[in-house]
């Protein structure tokens, strides 16, 4: 009898657990493009178009193999549009009850195979080896912390893997280059440009799809230019290693307006879908940086993006389970401003980021944190209508690696577990790390007042409304020294500011 091998869309590359041993001859590989995975969110047009044409040319490059696939397509007239039904009516189409997998990547999808009945189907769930960091490890790593801090969980796989090892010591004798790479772009700079990709037939087929069954949906469509293909993404890689590795650790924390790609990598996507693999991409910077010597700062920098925080947040994602979403510490209700998804206000900071994120489905780190998670979490705005925002408008945006760093770390909706302290910061820190206020209609150096930029008090009033749940933290003790300084009137203007404020935004 055959084996069915379903594939997922986030699990694009040959290599997957669910494909070793498969007898081409006899398996088949099941993949289908479902309206329950393209409708649980209000996914950006661009990321839709990226999974469905990845998942297309890797159908396509299986059956190159000698694979037999099995593609169901989103048109097809009995698509039933979840995968619980597409996996019962191929099994019917194959004559097999024997189905293997390789876990999903979120808690959601593995629910869904779960409830099959083991009556009906002889399901396999295999181990996803694609990380560094199994389920089983960072358990044994968590067991019995009362925090778990990435840089301690860093390390260790550090050494694990020696990855930039020199013995048992660090190479440099440092761990972390994190001071180093706070710069901000001064002067002209020539940034290259981003990997483009030219639209090839099935991409163009995507494009029509899209544009007909999600008009709705958030996000342009035009342009879209993004690797398609494995080979793609490793050009994507390879373009990245040569042209802005070198700078990348410098201004990794940088924002300039216009200028949505500085040196970062932009290859979360194509991680995330299964086009490139994590350990092949350390492998490489550590390689490049024996051969071409890039500056370590940079080199440990990118690393520790891709060893330390990507496994870690995946850790902590399975670590809370399914109840993880709902968290809630700081009590936040707010609903989301409009303007998150029309770009449409006078924050130049939110505008640029948001423009860019509309455009591009894409925003690097700093932005996401700093500009845009930093405002939703000032304003208080609900857990879970800011994971629905996120999960939506980036193109690498999956729940296990989407929801630790909202809910985690800009949030800190789960108390801390995360991150130290909330990822607060008024309106100085936007100044020091971009270019935005200068064409801000609200002035950085005001602090109160119809003309003051709203960071200003919304971080000190911010502070005021938790002090019950923050006051103990001792990393926010200068902060709630110098709040305690201030006069009474000094306090009640701002939070008649940040009143007067939200009332505007809330009134749009
Ligand atoms: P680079 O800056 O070049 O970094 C290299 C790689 O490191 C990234 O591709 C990514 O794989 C990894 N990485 C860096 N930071 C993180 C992190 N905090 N968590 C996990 N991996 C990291 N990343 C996602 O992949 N999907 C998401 O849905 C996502 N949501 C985020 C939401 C918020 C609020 C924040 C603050 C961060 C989020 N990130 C997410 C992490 C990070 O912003 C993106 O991985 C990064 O911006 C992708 O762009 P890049 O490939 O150019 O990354
Ligand atoms: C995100 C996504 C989208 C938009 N569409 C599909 C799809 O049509 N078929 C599919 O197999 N996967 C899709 N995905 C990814 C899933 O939502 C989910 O993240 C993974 O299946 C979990 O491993
Ligand atoms: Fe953002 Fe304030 Fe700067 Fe305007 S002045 S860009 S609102 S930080």
């Amino acid at each position: 009898m055959s084996t069915l091998r379903v594939i997922l869309g986030d699990q694009l590359n040959v290599a997957i657990s669910a494909l070793a041993d498969c007898d081409k001859a006899n398996d088949i590989i099941l993949m289908c493009e479902l309206k329950q995975e393209a409708g649980y969110a209000n996914h950006h047009k661009k990321k839709l178009i990226l999974i469905f044409s990845a998942m297309r040319h890797f159908a396509l490059e299986l059956t190159e193999r000698g694979y037999q696939v099995d593609y169901v397509h989103y048109t097809d007239p009995d698509n039933s549009g979840c995968f619980e039904q597409e996996v019962l009516r191929a099994c019917q189409r194959h004559q097999s009850n024997h189905v293997v997998l390789t876990e999903p990547s979120e808690h959601r999808v593995l629910e869904a195979f779960e409830s099959l009945s083991s009556e009906q189907i002889n399901l396999h769930i295999r181990e996803d080896d694609r990380f560094f960091c199994s389920h089983a490890e960072f358990q044994q790593w968590a067991h019995g912390k009362d925090t778990l801090r990435m840089e301690n969980f860093y390390r260790l796989l550090r050494k694990r893997h020696n990855i930039l090892m020199d013995g048992d010591k660090p190479v440099g004798d440092r761990w972390n280059y994190d001071a180093e790479n706070r710069k901000t772009p001064k002067g002209k700079h020539d940034f290259p440009l981003p990997y483009r990709q030219k639209q090839d037939e099935i991409t163009q087929h995507v494009v029509t799809l899209v544009a007909t069954e999600f008009a709705d949906h958030f996000g342009s469509i035009e342009n879209f230019d993004f690797a398609v293909t494995r080979k793609q993404a490793l050009a994507v890689l390879d373009k990245f290693i040569e042209q802005r590795l070198t700078l990348f650790g410098d201004f990794q924390d940088a924002m300039l307006a216009g200028e949505a790609w500085l040196y970062h990598s932009h290859i979360g996507m194509y991680l995330n879908l299964g086009l490139l693999l994590p350990a092949e991409v350390v492998q490489r910077v550590e390689q490049a940086w024996h051969e071409s010597n890039p500056p370590i700062n940079a080199v440990e920098g990118f690393i520790r993006q891709i060893l330390g925080w990507r496994e870690y947040v995946r850790g902590i994602y399975w670590l809370q389970g399914p109840d993880y979403k709902n968290q809630n510490f700081l009590n936040a209700q707010n609903d989301l401003p409009e303007f998150f998804w029309s770009a449409d206000t006078e924050l130049n900071c939110l505008k640029q980021c948001i423009t860019e994120t509309k455009d591009n489905a894409y925003a690097h780190h700093i932005q996401r944190l700093m500009v845009l998670g930093n405002f939703t979490l000032l304003t208080g705005v609900d857990p879970h209508q800011v994971n629905a925002w996120y999960l939506a408008v980036y193109a690498d945006a999956y729940e296990w690696v989407e929801l630790p760093n909202v809910s985690g770390m800009v949030l800190y909706a789960d108390g801390g577990l995360l991150a130290s302290k909330p990822y607060a910061a008024s309106g100085a820190y936007i100044n020091k790390m971009s270019d935005y206020c200068k064409s801000c209609r609200y002035k950085v150096s005001l602090k109160n007042g119809a003309d003051a930029c709203p960071f200003n008090y919304l971080y000190w009033n911010f502070l005021i409304s938790n002090r019950d749940k923050l006051e103990s933290n001792f990393r926010l003790g200068m902060s709630y020294r110098t709040l305690d300084k201030m006069s009474e009137d000094k306090r009640s203007l701002i939070q008649s500011d940040a009143r007067v404020f939200w009332a505007s935004v809330t009134a749009e």
